[in-house]
């Protein structure tokens, strides 16, 4: 059977860009628009050039390679993912399909291949909204589902604006317009991701193709009470913030419990404030990240939270909830999966189709262009932890599938 990327050369991309996270030692931390971030989007531009690719940054960071076709009015092929991080992550999670493109555009040049259609490798800012919340910024910024203007009201978890981060970073607020793409400027959106989950190991498949991501709903809850003495403010004159977020918080994973269908319900984050051993909590910043394969399911789920959290008022509370990200479960294009499974078969390979339990940027590319998702397996289901892993070999596997599917779709003679 025909095999194509070069393994070693992708354990050297994944390896190196790995150098660049502010937690050495305990995982991958690469905060868009971070020292790290700079130092890694410097690393995939000397790949991306090795590649044979003209490089260029756009208006809010994300990086792109673009090789030439011979009908560069054409609209390109995109491939890619994100080279942002979460906090104590993993090395492949975004890199693994970054890095696929770039080693396809290895392959392009090693092979002296000439496209008819560009090919285009982008490496994305903040899909896990780690640093400003929400994630998928780029996508959907790219894409109009984001719109610029918003960008002026997000701030990080220290209160820096995305506009600052952003001038700190050598980019231009007033240009961020600039990287809005118009309608029909990508022909196809190709992304290879880690599965993060146990199928494809348990199965002993090779890779994943997949069909339909499951809609992902953010949100950003303050709950507010009045700060006070500990000692000398009796337990009937409070208004706690904290007894107010507990009452909240245990109600909810029950909510997706009794919803089922494949719903499931997380609080990630949760910050105390004023944060004092004798003071009682005034407020309690934290997360709800919502996700089902169903959209009524996703609604309802995201009702019955809304009202959980507004029953905190019952104590004298206020609370306010912010939507920081809306993702409808999105269905993937069908042509491509079935260009994507032919390939994989072509090249020996055990493939299954599944769902996607974890958000992509395809699902928001999906709307923009026709989009594939193609996942290779980790071990032990293990993601979003340092122990995070895939065997070069089987992530070459899938790079053999992208490639493969590219080389077809760019009118490319073999
Ligand atoms: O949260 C997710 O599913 C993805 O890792 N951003
Ligand atoms: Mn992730
Ligand atoms: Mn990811």
């Amino acid at each position: 059977m025909a095999r194509y990327a070069n393994a070693k050369r992708i354990q050297l991309m994944i390896e190196g860009l790995d150098r660049f996270t502010a937690t050495p030692g305990q995982g991958t931390t690469r905060a868009t628009f971070s020292q790290e971030f700079r130092q890694g989007s410097d690393f995939l531009r000397a790949r991306m050039l090795e590649a044979g690719l003209a490089v260029r940054e756009d208006a809010i960071g994300n990086l792109i390679g673009r090789l030439e076709g011979r009908d560069p009015s054409l609209a390109p092929i995109v491939v890619g993912s994100h080279f942002d991080s979460v906090p104590h992550g993993g090395k492949f999670d975004g890199p693994a399909g970054v890095i696929a493109g770039i080693e396809t555009a290895f392959l392009f040049r090693e092979r002296g291949l000439a496209p008819e259609r560009p090919i285009e490798i982008i490496a994305m800012i903040e899909e896990e909204g780690a640093r400003f919340g929400g994630g998928l910024m780029a996508s959907r910024l790219l894409t109009g589902q984001l719109d610029v203007t918003s960008l002026a009201d997000i701030r990080d978890g220290d209160g820096i604006s995305f506009m600052d981060a952003l001038c700190t970073y050598g980019l231009e607020p007033a240009r961020v317009q600039e990287a809005v793409l118009q309608a029909g400027s990508v022909h196809a959106f190709l992304e290879l991701h880690i599965e993060q989950g146990p199928v494809l190991e348990t199965h002993g498949e090779d890779v994943a193709i997949i069909d339909r991501i499951v809609g992902q709903v953010e949100l950003g809850v303050t709950i507010r009470g009045r700060a006070g003495h500990a000692g000398t403010t009796p337990m009937g004159a409070r208004r706690d913030a904290l007894e107010g977020a507990v009452s909240v918080l245990s109600k909810l994973p029950t909510l997706a419990r009794d919803i089922g269908r494949d719903a499931v319900l997380t609080v990630g984050k949760l910050e105390l404030k004023p944060g004092g051993a004798n003071v009682i909590p005034e407020t309690v910043d934290f997360t709800i990240d919502i996700r089902a394969p169903e959209e009524e399911v996703v609604r309802d789920l995201l009702a019955k939270t809304r009202t959980a959290v507004e029953g905190a008022r019952s104590l004298g509370l206020s609370t306010e909830i912010r939507e920081q990200l809306y993702a409808r479960p999105t269905l993937l294009s069908r042509e491509i999966h079935a260009k994507l499974s032919a390939h994989a078969a072509a090249l020996g390979l055990k493939s299954r189709s599944m769902v996607s339990g974890a958000g992509h940027d395809a699902m928001i590319m999906a709307d923009f262009a026709p989009t594939g998702l193609i996942f290779v397996p980790s071990r032990g289901g293990i993601s979003h932890a340092p122990e995070e892993w895939t065997d070069y070999d089987q992530l070459a596997r899938g790079v053999d599938v992208v490639f493969a599917a590219v080389r077809e779709m760019s009118g490319t003679a073999v």
